[in-house]
């Protein structure tokens, strides 16, 4: 079956975690992706966190799947001379070094352009223009300087970063997103364009609903969602919301039987005004049913505490799994709170593609995250990682380079 990108050819200039997750993307959506590495070291992470002595980490693994591996020290002049003919030869340059690298390696967008007039530049960056547009930025900087930070964790406690790696997966979702509109764009105006991602503005977006609550704050004072109320103070920004649900139905994590030992023993629960007499009939609480205090969304939000508290005490008597076979029969919103290990064991997520074992020569096997998103008519066939250089000689076969020339470069090891 053909791929939704085939026959797109990306120069894959990134490394560590944002760029090459927006590569590893347009690689499953059937692009073919060319990682540029430095000779002998190749991307930092091959060989971080490593856990098989030796075999590329499984940091890199999980972020480089079909794509193919070109060593080359684009410092060097032939190097420099390879590249041009790789700009000529691809459609897309993606790249996530720090601000101006690529400028000083003599790659400016305006030499690119001459180059190629076509080629989409695609860069994540820290920051955009403005005070920190020249600073090296990592995911937890990101989500620190997006908002993110400032909003997650609880009130009585430091701002705190998630284990969701918006900054840099999520950057990377973003310009995989703008480089797809310019490829489309291309088609119209026949030339290229510079695609830029920072990963500031990406978090931002994430939290956009934190910027719409600091707005809510400022013109009334108050956010009645929010555990602060009825009780706690509001300051003059968003506060941390600890586990309280970001939407209109007020939600809760909450204890289920087992907490004392399992960390993961607990339960999203969405108390949704529509499922409120179901709510009350599996707690046992029937008579809150008609209750003043409780009837009403609007006069439940004064007692949110006690409700939760009151429900818990339900939870604490079922599993995660039992709580959830109940509350679904009476469509009530609620959630377990899953640990990796339960997810790595989920048949229904092995049977989808999302979890997939990936075999690798060096390592073994191992399982990885496939692609979350699902083409009817471009499936993804998860392949592994290539080796540091696996495809340096076939790709620069098809760029046109002999057998001699190839040989010279090894020795001069500019590949
Ligand atoms: N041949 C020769 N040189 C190469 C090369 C190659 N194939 N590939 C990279 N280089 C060079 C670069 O040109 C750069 O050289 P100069 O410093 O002389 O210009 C050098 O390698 C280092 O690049 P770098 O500064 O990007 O790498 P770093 O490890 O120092 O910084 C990071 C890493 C991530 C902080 C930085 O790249 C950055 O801020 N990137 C943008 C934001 C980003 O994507 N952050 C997320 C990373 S994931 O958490």
């Amino acid at each position: 079956m053909s791929k939704a990108l085939d026959g797109v050819r990306i120069l894959d200039f990134t490394h560590v975690q944002s760029g090459p997750t927006c590569t590893q993307l347009l690689a499953w959506l059937g692009a073919d992706v060319i990682k540029v590495e430095r000779p002998g070291e190749g991307d930092a992470t091959r060989a971080q966190l490593r856990d098989v002595a030796d075999a590329d980490s499984l940091y890199f693994t999980m972020l480089n799947h079909n794509k193919r591996s070109l060593t080359l020290d684009t410092k060097d002049p032939i190097g420099k001379e390879v590249l041009e003919t790789l700009i000529r030869y691809c459609d897309v340059l993606v790249e996530n070094f720090a601000p101006g690298a690529l400028d000083r390696m003599g790659f400016t967008w305006q030499r690119i352009n001459e180059l190629n007039p076509r080629m989409i530049v695609a860069s994540v960056k820290g920051f955009g223009p403005g005070p920190y547009e020249d600073c090296k930025v990592y995911e937890n900087v990101a989500q620190c300087a997006g908002g993110a930070a400032s909003t997650t964790g609880f009130d009585d406690g430091p701002p705190m970063v998630t284990g969701a790696q918006i900054g840099d997966s999520g950057t990377g979702l973003h310009l995989a997103l703008g480089i797809v509109a310019a490829l489309y764009q291309r088609n119209s105006t026949g030339h290229g364009q510079k695609v830029l991602a920072p990963m500031q503005d990406a978090v931002l977006n994430l939290c956009r609903v934190k910027l719409r609550d600091q707005q809510r704050l400022e013109r009334t004072g108050t956010m009645h969602e929010y555990p602060q109320y009825p009780d706690g103070k509001f300051g003059e920004a968003v506060p941390r919301a600890g586990n309280a649900s970001g939407g209109g139905q007020p939600g809760s994590i909450l204890k289920c039987k087992g907490w004392e030992t399992d960390p993961n023993a607990y339960i999203y629960f969405i108390t949704q005004g529509a499922v409120w007499p179901a709510v009350c009939k599996v707690i046992g609480e029937e008579g809150w049913i008609t209750d003043e205090a409780f009837k009403t969304p609007a006069a439940r939000l004064l007692h949110l505490k006690p409700i939760f508290a009151r429900i818990e005490q339900w939870t604490m008597t079922k599993t995660k799994f039992e709580a959830m076979d109940i509350l679904n029969k009476y469509d009530i919103p609620c959630g377990p709170i899953l640990s990796m290990k339960e997810i790595a064991q989920e048949p229904s997520l092995r049977e989808t593609g999302t979890i997939v074992e990936v075999d690798h020569p060096t390592r073994g096997k191992y399982l990885t995250v496939g692609n979350p998103i699902k083409l009817s008519d471009s499936p993804t066939e998860v392949t592994r990682s290539p080796l540091l250089g696996e495809h340096t000689e076939e790709v620069l076969a098809q760029l046109g380079y002999n057998a001699e020339q190839v040989a010279l470069m090894r020795a001069k090891k500019v590949i």
